[in-house]
């Protein structure tokens, strides 16, 4: 048995997990998990990327003995370090303000379309093409040496070395969907922080000597480029029993989306706001991105500041119980993007649109999901719509997966069995991936995917009842969404 050491950084929570490898079997125990959300400080918001390291650190620490550390975390954010390697200035969230602004700017000299054809990303302003045009602002960008996204600083800080691995530097915005190098001409001023992109699996190297002594892990320890993107890692460890499935990786985001060996960087993927990121073997994830149970989340988190006793579960049973498709709103809504009251604005999008208004915890929770199964629904149907590819089975994989009501909304509401699980797969992932990197697991898709399917048991929804409702929901919306 080899223990595997992966690193998952949540925009809600981190996590270390201890894998053990023993044959194509994968079985994960978590070594520590703490908490992560942005922090707001003089109208800008912030990641704590040092209370992440710290985590990481007493992760590693727990963990104890590892042949490999892999590290993953949500894209498109960065630190920028100098020349020396050391951080100028703390990571920005993807939701801070200054991006939209920022997109806008970039838009006047180069248009969507372009950006889509090109890039195969869907143009949304927390791409890192459209941060950095904001970081133009910082006085601290002449010194900047090269730009690391987050799980490649934590590599670094673990490492030495610098790398820009495959999955999370497509997520940019700035790779040429034609040949997978830089499309540095949309942010040319930043053109030299840009490092060679770092193939997936590649091994970095041991870690640093003070790593060793801070983690007591042994000096030979490998620090390995793993599947570096959530969504990559996640998608890499789908337990596929069908080739006509799909994937929801449903957390904060719910991802949808099948694997591909081609992009489609049409106009009609354009409009129906889906994207090609880069999977784990080059593959592409044709995927629409759904803002998931962030509006969840921050509906609780909302309720916890103003006092009131939340418990998840005894939500979600109330959830469950409280009248379906009462009303529901489009999740992708520009105004729940940002943090702060959601309830209040999930109440204002209801009035607005002339649906009875959610006054109860449960009454908004039951909003929020069936509102989250309805997008999985739409998403489903533009993605059958735009690959040609029916689809006969969905799995929904991560955090999300726990949460029955919502598979089973799901199951409802696409009309398709869920299977649900594993919840770690971005942890399941990433160590899938670095065991193929020692050799552990054959290579390429395939052994991947069987040791996935050896390594988790998904839970069956069927779906019940007619599809009546769901579509007239979706009619309901129609007049707002795409
Ligand atoms: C999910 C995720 C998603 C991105 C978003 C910023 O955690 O990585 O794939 O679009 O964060």
């Amino acid at each position: 048995m080899t223990v595997l050491a992966a690193v998952d950084l949540g925009a809600s929570s981190g996590r270390v997990m201890a894998a053990h490898v023993e044959g194509n079997q994968v079985r994960l125990t978590e070594a520590a998990r703490f908490p992560n959300r942005a922090v707001q400080v003089r109208g800008r918001l912030y990641w704590d990327v040092l209370g992440l390291w710290s985590g990481v650190l007493d992760g590693l620490r727990a963990v104890g003995d590892a042949a490999s550390i892999g590290v993953d975390s949500w894209a498109v954010d960065y630190g920028l370090v100098d020349a020396d390697g050391h951080l100028l200035g703390n990571p920005l969230c993807y939701r801070d303000a200054r991006n939209a602004k920022a997109k806008a700017e970039v838009l006047a000299s180069v248009s969507e379309a372009e950006l889509f054809e090109r890039t195969g990303i869907q143009p949304q302003p927390f791409n890192t093409v459209f941060q950095l045009e904001a970081e133009l602002a910082n006085r601290l960008r002449p010194s900047a040496h090269r730009l690391l996204l987050i799980p490649d600083l934590i590599a670094y800080w673990l490492s030495g070395e610098l790398s820009c691995e495959a999955t999370n530097a497509s997520t940019t915005g700035l790779i040429d969907l034609a040949d997978g190098s830089w499309a540095d001409d949309l942010a040319t001023y930043f053109s030299s922080v840009l490092g060679p992109v770092t193939p997936t699996g590649t091994v970095l190297g041991p870690i640093l000597p003070e790593i060793a002594a801070a983690t007591g892990l042994a000096g030979t320890t490998r620090v390995i480029a793993t599947a570096s993107h959530d969504t990559a890692a996640a998608v890499a460890a789908v337990p596929y029993e069908s080739d006509r499935a799909a994937y929801i990786s449903c957390g904060t985001w719910s991802l949808v989306g099948t694997e591909r060996d081609t992009p489609i960087a049409t106009p009609e993927a354009l409009a129906a706001g889906f994207t090609n990121e880069r999977g784990a073997d080059g593959t592409i994830r044709f995927l629409r991105n759904v803002a998931g149970l962030w509006l969840l989340s921050e509906s609780v988190d909302t309720w916890r500041r103003e006092g009131h006793d939340i418990d998840l579960a005894g939500l979600l049973d109330a959830a469950a119980a409280e009248e379906r498709l009462r009303s529901v709103v489009d999740p992708d809504d520009p105004r729940f993007a940002d943090p702060g009251d959601m309830p209040e604005r999930i109440r204002a999008y209801c009035a607005e649109t002339g649906q009875p208004v959610p006054e109860t915890p449960a009454q908004v929770a039951a909003c929020v999901l069936d509102s989250l199964a309805l997008a999985h629904r739409r998403a489903i149907d533009a993605l059958e719509a735009l690959t040609g590819d029916p689809v006969d089975t969905v799995h929904i994989v991560g955090g999300g997966s726990k949460n029955t009501l919502l598979c089973q909304l799901t199951a409802d509401a696409t009309g398709r069995p869920v299977l649900a699980g594993p919840d770690e797969a971005t942890a399941l992932g990433n160590a899938l991936v670095q065991a193929q990197a020692l050799g552990l697991i054959g290579p390429g898709p395939e052994p991947r995917r069987a040791a996935a399917r050896a390594s988790a048991r998904p839970r069956r929804h069927e779906p019940q009842g007619t599809q009546a409702p769901w579509e007239q929901a979706t009619r309901r919306l129609s007049g707002r969404t795409q």
